[in-house]
C-alpha cells in the first residue's frame, strides 16, 4: 500500500471544518490513497477538536491512517503534501478592512513560514479563509522557497454557484454546461462569464439572450450567494464551501476533465492583462498535477470592464497589505 498522503488543514474545529473532514477521510480529495489528517486550531478550540477527531475515529474510514492536531503551525504542517488553509479571523462589526487584513496577515504570515520550513517539498497549499486572494498572497510571499504557483485561492464554490443558477435558468442539467468561468477576486466584484460558457455546446449568453437577465439578476446572485445564505440560514456557507474546497484540491492533484476547465485563482503570470503576481481567478486545465490558464479566449468589452474592477480591488488590497508590511 502507497504511504499516507499527509493533508493538513487549519480552522478544523470550525464550520467548514466539519463538513471537510469527514469528506477527505472517506476518500473524496484522493480515493482509496490512505491520508494522514494533520489538523491546525487556535489553543481555545483545541478541545472542540478533540471532539471532531473522536468523530472520526468513529467513523473507522478505511483511507485514514492517522490524525494529528495541535496549535504549533511548525508541527502540524511537518511533512503536509497538501494543505487547506480554512481558519481565518472573521471580520465582526466596526471592523474596518485594514483590521481585518492585518488580523489575518498576522495568520498568513506566520502559516507562510511554517510551511515555507516544514511542509514536504511537493506541498499544494489552498487557501479558503478570507479574504482568500489576499491571505494566499500573504502565504505565497512569506514561502520564499516554495514555487509560487503552489499557492491557489478558493473561487471553485463561486464557480458552482454558477453553473447551478445557469443550469436552472436554460432548464438543463449541470453536465450540460462546460466552459464556465469565474475572473478576479472572491468578493462581491467577481465576474461570472457566461460569453466563454457553453450549453450542449452552444453559448450560453447566446442561449440566454438576455443581458438584463444576465447584469441585474445573474451576476448579483451569484456574487451576493453568501449573504443570502446567511440571511436565510442564520450562519455562512459551510457544506457547499467544503464541497468546493474538495474539488478544487481534488482536480489539482488528479486533474480537469477532457474538454472542460475550472476557476482556480492563482498566482497570475499576466495572462488577460492581470498584473503579474495577483492571485487572481482565471478558467483553468489540470495535468499531471499542474495547472495552466486557458490562453486565447475572447474578452468582449463589457466582461472587460468587470474583470478590470474585480482586478482593480485585488490591487488595492495588494497595496494595503504592502503597507501594513506583510508581504
Ligand atoms: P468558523 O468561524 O466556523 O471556523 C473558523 C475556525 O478557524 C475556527 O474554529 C477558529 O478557531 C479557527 N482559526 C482562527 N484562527 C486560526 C489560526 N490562526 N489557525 C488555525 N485556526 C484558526 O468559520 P467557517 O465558517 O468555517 O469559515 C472559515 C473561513 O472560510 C472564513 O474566513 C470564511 O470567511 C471563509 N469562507 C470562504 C469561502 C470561499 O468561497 N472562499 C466561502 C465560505 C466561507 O465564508
Amino acid at each position: 500500500t502507497a504511504a499516507p498522503v499527509k493533508i493538513a488543514v487549519t480552522g478544523a474545529a470550525g464550520q467548514i471544518g466539519y463538513s471537510l473532514l469527514f469528506r477527505i477521510a472517506s476518500g473524496a480529495v484522493l480515493g482509496d490513497t490512505p491520508v494522514e489528517l494533520r489538523l491546525l486550531e487556535i489553543t481555545p478550540a483545541l478541545k472542540a477538536l478533540e471532539g471532531v477527531v473522536m468523530e472520526l475515529d468513529d467513523c473507522a474510514f478505511r483511507t485514514l491512517a492517522g490524525v494529528e492536531i495541535g496549535d504549533d503551525p511548525k508541527k502540524v504542517f511537518e511533512g503536509a503534501n497538501l494543505a487547506m488553509l480554512v481558519g481565518a479571523m472573521p471580520r465582526k462589526a466596526g471592523m474596518e478592512r485594514g483590521d481585518l487584513l492585518s488580523a489575518n496577515g498576522a495568520i498568513f504570515t506566520q502559516q507562510g513560514r511554517a510551511l515555507n520550513d516544514v511542509a514536504a517539498d511537493d506541498i499544494k497549499v489552498l487557501v479558503t479563509g478570507n479574504p482568500a486572494n489576499t491571505n494566499a498572497l500573504i502565504a505565497m510571499t512569506n514561502a520564499p522557497d516554495i514555487p509560487n504557483e503552489r499557492f491557489n485561492a478558493l473561487t471553485r464554490l463561486d464557480h458552482n454557484r454558477a453553473l447551478s443558477q445557469l443550469a436552472a435558468k436554460v432548464g438543463r442539467p449541470v453536465t450540460a454546461i462546460q466552459h464556465m468561468t469565474i475572473w478576479g477576486n472572491h468578493s462581491a466584484t467577481q465576474y461570472p462569464d457566461l460569453f466563454n460558457t457553453l450549453v450542449d455546446g452552444q453559448s450560453a449568453a447566446e442561449l440566454v439572450n438576455d443581458q438584463e437577465w444576465l447584469e441585474q439578476t445573474f451576476i448579483p446572485t451569484v456574487a451576493k450567494r453568501g449573504a443570502a445564505i446567511i440571511e436565510a440560514r442564520g450562519l455562512s456557507s459551510a457544506a457547499s464551501a467544503a464541497n468546493a474546497t474538495i474539488e478544487h484540491m481534488r482536480d489539482w492533484v488528479g486533474g480537469t476533465p477532457e474538454g472542460d476547465w475550472v476557476s482556480m485563482a492563482v498566482p497570475s503570470d499576466g495572462s488577460y492583462g492581470v498584473p503579474e503576481g495577483l492571485i487572481s481567478s482565471f478558467p483553468c486545465t489540470v495535468t499531471d498535477g499542474k495547472y495552466e490558464i486557458v490562453q486565447g479566449l475572447e474578452i468582449n468589452e463589457f466582461s472587460r470592464a468587470k474583470i478590470d474592477a474585480s482586478v482593480a480591488e485585488l490591487e488595492d488590497e495588494r497595496k494595503a497589505v504592502t503597507e501594513l508590511g506583510l508581504i
